[in-house]
């Protein structure tokens, strides 16, 4: 893509930006939004009882959906019933009790997981107009994912189920959709994407993964997803959405379909307008459930892991409906 513009030329001087509306310290962004009202708004709208954990499994035998560059989990155990025999590692505890232990090395960007706001960047600046050289040293001392995580994110969740709308089981690699497209399916599901909802968007593409196999998954790496244009990101601004959660590795198209540029809307939305991105959740079950009786909104909440530092981390959000 030796002829894509720089994310400056693409999103331009006056592109939407939230910076400094929570002050000069604030690390959390659009979750600022979701305040009591919200909370109390995602509770009324438990009907059923239905609990949903989103979370895509980790280390399955068929490998995890990472992106490409990034590996999945790799756990090992420490403590067996082995660790036991005499010459074992296994702790001698009085009484005889013994354990299982284990460990895991992991991409903390590689499971389900919320970004930090710091995450992803452009022209030296991250969110909030803070240097992007805090992210040196070792770890993010500005806008890491230990602000998100103290936080916790809950609010009115609405599905989008744009695979169910377009029926697919899942959309095509670099297939791509707007916000004109996600009002459609909103209405043709008979919901509304009203302000200050937690937006959840299923593609079908981590069915798509589990489905085939991982040669064909990256063959030709380039997810579906939403594409950037001026007019999708001041709709996002507009809406005051918190937090977009997607079944999809990166949340958006891989590759901006017209100027080439690699993931614009984690430049546009997540550094400029501080919006919380949620991915690689698993929509499938809770899709099912809410086309089944025809209401595509719930509790949503969900909380990383307080992480020091870090890049982001890994979460299991529940839905309640
Ligand atoms: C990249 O950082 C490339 O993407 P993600 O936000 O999915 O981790």
């Amino acid at each position: 893509m030796a002829d894509a513009p720089s994310m400056a030329e693409l999103l331009g001087d006056d592109t939407p930006k939230n910076w400094g509306k929570w002050g000069t310290d604030d690390q959390i962004g659009c979750l600022n939004y979701l305040d009591a009202t919200q909370v109390l708004r995602g509770v009324s709208s438990v009907k059923a009882g239905q609990v949903f954990t989103l979370q895509c499994p980790m280390g399955l035998p068929h490998g995890d959906p990472v992106f490409p560059g990034r590996a999945g989990i790799e756990r090992e155990m420490i403590w067996d019933q082995d660790a036991f025999a005499p010459g074992g590692v296994g702790p001698s505890f009085p009484g005889g009790l013994r354990a299982s232990d284990d460990k895991a090395t992991m991409f903390l960007q590689g499971s389900s997981q919320y970004d930090a706001l710091g995450h992803a960047w452009y022209d030296d600046r991250i969110w909030n107009d803070v240097d992007a050289a805090s992210t040196n040293g070792g770890g993010m001392s500005w806008a890491s994912i230990m602000p998100i995580a103290e936080h916790g994110v809950v609010g009115h969740g609405v599905l989008i189920d744009m695979a169910r709308h377009r029926g697919k089981e899942w959309l095509d690699k670099g297939e791509t959709f707007t916000h004109h497209d996600l009002e459609e399916a909103a209405a043709a599901q008979g919901v509304a994407i009203s302000e200050r909802d937690v937006l959840l968007i299923r593609t079908g593409w981590l069915k798509y993964f589990y489905a085939v196999s991982n040669e064909e998954f990256y063959e030709g790496f380039i997810e579906p997803g939403l594409t950037y244009s001026r007019e999708l990101v001041e709709w996002f601004q507009r809406k005051e959405i918190p937090n977009l959660v997607t079944d999809t590795i990166a949340n958006e198209v891989t590759y901006d379909p017209e100027s080439g540029v690699a993931l614009p809307l984690h430049a546009a939305l997540l550094r400029n307008l501080g919006l919380s991105m949620a991915e690689i959740i698993w929509l499938d079950d809770l899709a099912d459930a809410c086309a089944a009786d025809g209401r595509w909104d719930f509790l949503y909440t969900a909380a990383p892991l307080k992480i020091h530092e870090a890049t982001g981390a890994p979460v299991n959000p529940v839905a309640i409906r």
